[in-house]
């Protein structure tokens, strides 16, 4: 895309290939109160002209060697550039006119000029322009407004990571795609964290969570896998075409990363420590397949294992 030149003094175009129409054109623009024209005289020059300062507007001789104003206007189209064109012939007929038309001319002007058409299609093309530019603004705005609210919606705010709701549809999502690949599903939780709450206070246990959840997230595959703050203090990760040993293997290597931040916990009955218990359940893909509910619950039973087996370890859903 061009750049786009200041609205409130509009940049303008002259192509022509005779340098006396071009002087021409110029001193009645300059009249009009027009002082920013910038000048090409032949369609490549044009060309580059748009690229390089993005007028407001462009004043396009039709009838050139080489390269011709169609070609001009062909091109413009071809490249998405938005600029407003307004053709100029010297023709006076209207089979030119049309076709400029239909190439994306805005306007058109016959030579010789009438200096109160000149004014009047300059103006109303430049306003029009004014007018498009301050929606195309809006509406960018808009859409940045848009994303960043979704991206709050599926986010986790204390965590940053993705929060339940997206959990669910990268879940579902998974679970429908690559169905020839296993998949597997981590769900965590941090042993005693109630007692960590009361020893340290809330505003640490805060900052173990969002430590918790980096270093989670640091463990696995960036490109592949979702790790999400699935409530409290319990945490899920979905692994896409991943079976049940590298699901295990790949829970140790969490519980290790999270062992390894050794955040003091002096209320755990397991550790000196914070550490976690992990549940995992894998959807191996033999028939029939298994819901979205199935798998986090099978996790969760997982889990509750882990906790009863005495906390800091995974284990696997085998059913
Ligand atoms: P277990 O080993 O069995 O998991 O015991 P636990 O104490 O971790 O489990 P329990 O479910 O009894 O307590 C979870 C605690 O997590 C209670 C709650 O205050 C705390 N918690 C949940 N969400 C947050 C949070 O956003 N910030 C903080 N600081 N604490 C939270
Ligand atoms: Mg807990
Ligand atoms: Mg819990």
């Amino acid at each position: 895309m061009p750049p786009e030149a200041s609205p409130f003094e509009p940049t303008l175009l002259i192509v022509d290939d005779n340098d006396n129409n071009r002087s021409l054109l110029e001193r009645q623009l300059r009249r009009l109160g027009y002082t920013n024209l910038l000048m090409a005289q032949d369609g490549e020059e044009a060309l580059q002209a748009i690229a390089s300062h993005g007028p407001d507007l462009v004043l396009l001789d039709i009838q050139m060697p080489r390269m011709d104003g169609y070609e001009v206007l062909a091109a413009i189209k071809e490249r998405g550039w938005l600029v407003p064109t307004i053709a100029i012939s010297a023709l006076d007929e209207i089979g030119s006119i049309v076709r400029c038309i239909e190439l994306g001319a805005e306007d058109y002007l016959t030579k010789p000029f009438e200096k109160v058409l000149l004014k009047a299609r300059v103006q109303s093309c430049l306003e029009k322009k004014r007018l498009r530019d301050r929606e195309v603004h809006y509406l960018r705005e808009l859409e940045a407004a848009n994303r960043r609210l979704l991206e709050m919606a599926n986010q986790d705010g204390l965590t940053g990571i993705p929060n339940r709701r997206l959990f669910d549809t990268v879940l579902a999502e998974a679970l429908i795609h690559n169905l020839a690949q296993p998949l597997s599903l981590i769900v965590f939780d941090i042993d005693y964290f109630k007692q960590f709450n009361d020893r340290y206070g809330h505003l640490q246990g805060d900052d173990c969570l969002r430590r918790v959840a980096a270093a989670a997230v640091a463990s696995t595959r960036t490109q592949q896998d979702t790790v999400a703050r699935y409530g409290g203090e319990e945490f899920a990760v979905v692994l896409p075409n991943t079976d049940r040993e590298e699901a295990t293997v790949m829970a140790e290597r969490i519980r290790r990363a999270i062992a390894d931040l050794q955040i003091p916990h002096s209320g755990s009955q397991v550790a000196d420590h914070v550490t976690i218990s992990l549940g995992i359940a894998t959807d191996d893909r033999t028939p029939p397949p298994k819901t979205a509910a199935e798998v986090v619950a099978q996790a969760d039973q997982a889990l509750y294992q882990a906790k009863r087996a005495g906390r800091n370890r995974a284990i696997r859903y085998d059913g």
